[in-house]
């Protein structure tokens, strides 16, 4: 068996430990790690994250593809994608990390830091601290894997959490909405929104000035899943008209965020590098190499995506 790892030049030694740990898992599968060069062996599995130009096409054969991520967006969109099942990651230790993101969040503008530390770059003493506020209702786009770890753990921290999906999902203490037909209303009583979307041709831009303009007045916005789920400049327009408090943006429509792009600078924007979650090698080589002795033994892999939705 033939596994190829092809990470990112960016990415440092990412590409020799993942092959390492996988070679742990699979001690007869032949590993190799993408050099760049023309791949000149059928290769079975490859895992990867962000495929270099020109790589999809060059493993036709390839009995699944394992994104080193739980996004495929990177992927979907090639023509030379072959046809085999594309299996992503599935929480994989990520779901505690993006928790705690969507915590901190929540407390952060609970508690108003936003607005002392605008006061403080002004050297203002402002003591208006939010202790009596009530805690703002959040609402989690996206509950999959790691949209309901989220939203457990801001229901667990006394925060009242809703959460919207394509399909109805059930979760206890937390108010559920589906669809299209639910998205308004969902909307309208989110506080404070978090983003946890797959980027598809239904999410891509979906959070635009209308959908903006349906939250409550003085709501924030804080996408931790891809930026071209909402158009920036319309983001920017309703935090400059006063409609939003404040955003957090940790994933942005062209990564690195150049560095004259107006989100840097704003006061009502926190910039974070897309590290909400961090790809964990250990527990992405446990997943992976559990759905390769899947395949190998006929069984269907866990966690692959289904083309037609687009996550
Ligand atoms: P999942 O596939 O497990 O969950 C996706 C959720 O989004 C599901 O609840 C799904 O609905 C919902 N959804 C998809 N399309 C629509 C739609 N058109 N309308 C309404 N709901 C929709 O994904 P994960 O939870 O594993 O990951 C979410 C995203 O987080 C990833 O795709 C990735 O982009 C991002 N991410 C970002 C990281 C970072 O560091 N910033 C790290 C890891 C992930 P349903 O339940 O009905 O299927
Ligand atoms: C992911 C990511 O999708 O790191 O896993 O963004």
């Amino acid at each position: 068996m033939h596994i190829l790892v092809s990470m990112p030049s960016h990415q440092g030694d990412k590409a020799r430990d993942w092959a390492q740990a996988l070679q742990h898992r699979l001690p007869t599968a032949q590993i190799a790690i993408d050099t760049g060069a023309p791949v000149d062996q059928t290769v079975d599995y490859l895992v990867t994250w962000q495929p270099r130009a020109g790589l999809l096409a060059q493993v036709p054969n390839a009995r699944a593809i394992f994104t080193a991520s739980a996004g495929v967006d990177a992927l979907m969109n090639d023509p030379t994608l072959p046809h085999c099942p594309v299996v992503r990651l599935c929480d994989a230790g990520m779901g505690d990390q993006m928790a705690s993101f969507a915590l901190y969040a929540a407390f952060h503008y609970w508690r108003g830091f936003d607005r002392m530390r605008v006061a403080q770059n002004r050297a203002s003493w402002s003591p208006d601290t939010g202790a009596v506020a009530p805690r703002p209702s959040v609402g989690v786009l996206g509950l999959g894997a790691l949209g309901q770890v989220t939203a457990r753990a801001l229901r667990e921290a006394g925060f009242p959490v809703s959460g919207w999906s394509r399909r109805k999902r059930d979760i206890d203490g937390v108010s559920t909405y589906a669809g299209s037909a639910e998205f308004e209303e969902f909307l309208a009583q989110t506080n404070l929104l978090i983003c946890l979307l797959p980027l598809t041709p239904d999410t891509h831009h979906l959070l635009d000035h209308a959908r903006f303009a349906a939250m409550p007045r003085e709501a924030v916005v804080v996408n931790l899943a891809r930026g071209d789920i909402l158009v920036e400049g319309d983001l920017l327009a309703a935090l400059d008209n006063g409609h939003l408090r404040g955003a957090m943006l940790d994933v942005f429509a062209t990564e690195p965020l150049a560095e004259d792009h107006p989100f840097w600078a704003h006061e009502k924007v926190v910039v974070t590098p897309h590290i909400a979650a961090e790809t964990l090698v250990e527990p992405g080589a446990d997943q992976i190499s559990d759905n390769i002795n899947r395949i190998e033994r006929g069984d269907k892999p866990l966690g692959a995506v289904d083309r037609d939705a687009g996550y």
